[in-house]
């Protein structure tokens, strides 16, 4: 039968994955949504044939629940992920995996004791068509070895009680997993500063900040986070290497020529940009849990480890003002590199 899907979150993001499921996961079925908030439940379960509750282990304990999409705020990630672990659920969970280092690591040792992998991270850049041929450039060592990675990853406004520190922790996050997946490297080091603030910014918001990351490899990654950007949604990353470079996310979509003008689109926002990238990440998690696997190109429970603790080096960086190294645990064999 078609693998049934819970989900837990019906905000934002949660509804959006709902319909994903529902009408884009072929050989996936969307059965149950959890929020706390009722009726934005039963408004995102309704029409796609699922049930609504307000407790989420309704949801995880379910005898009609195969697997489990978590799409609420990362800080209750931790209780959802354990209780997922433990009934042996495989789990689809959105950045972040939890929200610090320490709490990650608990969820590391509970899926260890396991003795399954059962949790993917949303780390959906991961599924970019052109993100993919980037790392397969980089691996192939056409461009010779990568020494630079320049950055640019452009908002068109935050949203209101968004922080200086959510930059780092909830949008240079994706650039701290996507250079360890590009790279295949760790995360030694960050540094972060900030020109002045665009005035269109919220009042006290640091925003552009430029992020620098070390990998223990030496390269060097640039980061431009502008999360008030105002012109649309970019996100760009060039990879500098020995003999060559290759730029993704420059533009996107047809060449326009109208009234002495030509250009292009930008796109509008994250779900526009990724779209395809959430499809496709659904789409092969989905396929991979009907065969009792997990998806090898996803990001697992040591990337959403190692993604929060750069978050975290990330933020006292940014706090203190200057370069803070990550500090990681020994990789346990349990995640050795595929
Ligand atoms: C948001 O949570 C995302 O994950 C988007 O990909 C990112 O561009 C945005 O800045 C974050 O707030």
């Amino acid at each position: 039968h078609d693998l049934r899907v819970g989900l837990v979150g019906a905000g934002r993001m949660g509804a959006d994955h709902a319909v994903r499921v529902h009408e884009r996961t072929s050989g996936a079925r969307l059965v149950a949504v959890a929020d706390p908030d009722l009726e934005r439940a039963q408004q995102v379960a309704e029409g796609l044939g699922a049930r609504a509750t307000q407790d989420p282990y309704d949801v995880i304990t379910a005898s009609d629940v195969d697997a489990l999409v978590i799409a609420s705020p990362g800080a209750v990630h931790e209780p959802l992920l354990l209780a997922a672990i433990e009934r042996g659920l495989p789990v689809l969970c959105e950045k972040p995996l939890t929200p610090d280092a320490e709490s990650s690591l608990r969820v590391l040792e509970a899926e260890e004791k396991r003795g399954r992998h059962l949790v993917q991270v949303g780390f959906m850049r991961r599924f970019d068509a052109e993100y993919v041929e980037l790392k397969r450039l980089l691996g192939s060592g056409e461009l010779g070895r990568a020494l630079l990675l320049h950055c640019a990853h452009r908002n068109p406004s935050s949203p209101p009680g968004f922080t200086s520190q959510m930059m780092v922790y909830d949008s240079v996050v994706h650039e701290f997993d996507t250079t360890r997946w590009l790279l295949d490297d760790e995360i030694a080091a960050v540094s972060v500063r900030a020109p002045r603030s665009t005035a269109q910014a919220p009042e006290g918001l640091l925003d552009p900040q430029l992020v620098t990351i070390e990998t223990a490899g030496g390269v060097l990654v640039d980061v431009e986070i502008f999360v008030n950007c105002g012109f649309g949604y970019q996100v760009r990353c060039e990879a500098v290497g020995e003999r060559g470079t290759a730029l993704v996310g420059a533009d996107r979509g047809p060449l326009v020529h109208r009234n002495g003008q030509w250009g292009g689109a930008v796109t509008a926002d994250f779900r526009d940009r990724f779209g395809a990238a959430f499809d496709r990440e659904f789409q092969r998690w989905a396929d991979a849990a009907r065969r009792g696997e997990v998806d090898n190109a996803g990001a697992n429970a040591w990337d959403g480890y190692a993604a929060a603790a750069a978050c975290e080096a990330g933020v006292r960086a940014q706090t203190a003002g200057q370069r803070t190294e990550v500090d990681l645990v020994e990789r346990p064999d349990f995640y050795a590199r595929s």
